[in-house]
């Protein structure tokens, strides 16, 4: 109740902003993008995570003016790094149902000067839930402005294979949660190994998540898994800190 009346507030006063976690090309350890993941610098309380206010923001329909917001901070900060690299942004479920997720694209990509090659949409399964037809053609629609979409969470929830076959996609990121346990635990490797599989046999690029160690890397790597992010790459970090880091110069 508190957080949700604050919120309103938050973004005029500008107590969002964005932190950039890097995304690797396993094959040669290059850096390839960033995904940007939102904080909440609250006056009274800190630092508060998207997992704690996203939900509020989704029950009150906040959602749509932040993930509005998130999209073009993303992509000006993106349109000043070198070409090479991408930027990935979070969608989440009801902002991409109730906001014309499209002409916000559209906009965000032309005030920005992003090409939209470079801007990646990361949707979450839920997003597609009791909504057959619309939310595939809606996709389709996005995907024509030449943006890259990626479906994240894979295999958390409600993993439905029915869908998969009619989604536009690009892109699929394997859950951390898979990653965490594929080398101490003989099934987790073998899930792992099966999504990869799926996602190639339906021409996708794989993005594994949470990938905090070299053995992880490198089983994913031997997997086929073309990108990786996690801990052993960086945290989500400042964008100035993360490109330094990197060697990279805006
Ligand atoms: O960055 P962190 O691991 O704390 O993120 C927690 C959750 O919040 C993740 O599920 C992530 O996808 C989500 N999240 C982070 N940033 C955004 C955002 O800008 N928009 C939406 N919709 N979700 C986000
Ligand atoms: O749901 P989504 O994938 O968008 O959210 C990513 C979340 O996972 C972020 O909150 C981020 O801070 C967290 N995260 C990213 N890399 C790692 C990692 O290597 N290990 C763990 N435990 N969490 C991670
Ligand atoms: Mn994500
Ligand atoms: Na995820």
């Amino acid at each position: 109740r508190r957080l949700e009346q604050d919120m309103h507030d938050a973004l005029q006063n500008r107590q969002f902003f964005l932190l950039y976690q890097p995304q690797i090309e396993l094959a040669d350890g290059r850096l390839v993008g960033a995904e940007a993941l939102i904080r909440w610098n609250h006056p009274e309380f800190g630092l508060i995570s998207p997992a704690e206010f996203i939900p509020i923001a989704e029950s009150s329909g906040l959602i749509c003016d932040i993930g509005r917001w998130t999209l073009f901070e993303a992509c000006t900060e993106a349109a000043a790094w070198p070409a090479e690299l991408s930027v990935a942004v979070n969608v989440s479920a009801l902002q991409f149902e109730r906001s014309d997720i499209e002409a916000d694209v559209r906009e965000a990509l032309s005030s920005s000067g992003l090409p939209s090659s470079r801007l990646c949409l990361e949707l979450t399964e839920s997003t597609f839930l009791d909504q057959g037809g619309p939310s595939i053609a809606k996709i389709g629609a996005l995907r024509e402005t030449g943006v890259v979409i990626a479906l994240d969470d894979f295999g958390t929830g409600y993993s439905s294979m029915s869908y998969l076959a009619d989604l536009p996609l690009d892109k699929l990121k394997i859950d951390q949660s898979f990653v965490r346990r594929m080398n101490g635990n003989a099934n987790a490797f073998e899930i792992v190994r099966a999504i990869i599989s799926l996602a190639h046999g339906l021409n996708l690029q794989v993005v594994a998540e949470g990938i905090e160690n070299e053995p992880e890397a490198e089983a994913l790597h031997r997997l086929g898994c073309e990108m990786g992010q996690g801990y052993l790459f960086g945290r989500p970090d400042d964008p100035v800190r993360m490109l330094s880091k990197w060697s990279v110069q805006k």
